[in-house]
């Protein structure tokens, strides 16, 4: 599963050069033809909290740009720029659009000092069994870097002023999609009422601690279509009838422990709630 989730990810093969003379010439073997990140700025250390502009493009491995997105309903379009702290205590989210020759600009605030994983999910207007891939690079933001423990799990997350709380994500286990509620009261125990961002009602971005490993699943309206998430042969579609009430899918590739970032808009305000799972 590894495997698949990093098919997008830039492949370099050793050439047989040898810096010996006396040794017979091997043949070069040049890199292998991948979908990577091209002109990625910034290059070197950001300062944190100052804006910064996160600019790249994709190339393709026939060497042109990739400029074609999937477009359409749903969140499994275009182009999501995802980037946590290494100890995951920061997450960004971000669909930034597509310009010109395939160039993405985003201007970012890294909050804190330290390291970053900077993760693109790509969509390409394909089709075909390969319907999106993951391409990652890192950015440092300068000064001390003191990482945060993960919390243990806690099935109830208060941010904002909501209160956020998981039903049935104490038995979880990789590769198996497992349903799991979430409920969302405001600060006078109102149900919260979902409104699309993004293409869904909520997103559950999941990365695995240390390894940083990555899946996303969404939660959409019952009839709303191009919302499913598919690893290997499991499929993950979550649903949201009424409000307060969010059907979240956990499909991670992985055993280990996980942080899910819950997220979605309440009263025009996007909302973030991480939550720790252990997965077996
Ligand atoms: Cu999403």
């Amino acid at each position: 599963m590894r495997g698949l989730l990093l098919a997008g990810s830039v492949v370099l093969l050793a050439t047989g050069c040898s810096s010996s003379s006396s040794r017979p010439a091997a043949p070069t073997i040049g890199a292998a033809r991948t979908y990577h990140l091209a002109g990625f700025r910034p290059a070197g250390t950001v300062r944190p909290g100052n804006p910064v502009v996160v600019a790249f493009r994709i190339d393709q491995p026939s060497g042109g740009a990739l400029v074609d997105y999937k477009r359409g309903p749903g969140p499994h379009t275009g182009i999501h720029l995802i980037i946590v702290r290494d100890d995951l205590s920061v997450i960004i989210h971000r669909h930034p659009k597509v310009g010109s020759g395939g160039a993405v600009r985003q201007p970012i605030v890294f909050p804190k000092p330290g390291p970053y994983r900077v993760l693109v999910d790509a969509y390409p207007n394909l089709t075909g069994p390969q319907r999106n891939f993951q391409l990652t690079t890192t950015v440092r933001a300068s000064g001390r870097y003191r990482p945060q423990p993960l919390p243990p799990f806690a099935s109830t997350d208060h941010v904002s002023g909501y209160t956020v709380s998981l039903h049935g994500a104490g038995h979880l286990k990789a590769i198996d999609p497992i349903p799991v509620t979430a409920t969302v009261v405001d600060s006078a125990g109102r149900p919260v009422k979902f409104v699309p961002w993004y293409g869904a009602l909520a997103h559950a971005i999941f990365f695995r601690k240390g390894s940083l490993d990555y899946f996303h699943t969404h939660v959409c309206s019952p009839a709303a279509t191009g919302c499913t998430s598919i690893l290997g042969g499991a499929r993950a579609v979550g649903r949201s009838s009424r409000p307060g009430r969010l059907n979240v899918v956990v499909l991670v590739p992985l055993p280990g422990t996980w942080r899910l970032f819950l997220q979605f808009q309440a009263n025009g305000k996007i909302l973030t709630a991480p939550f720790t799972l252990r997965v077996r």
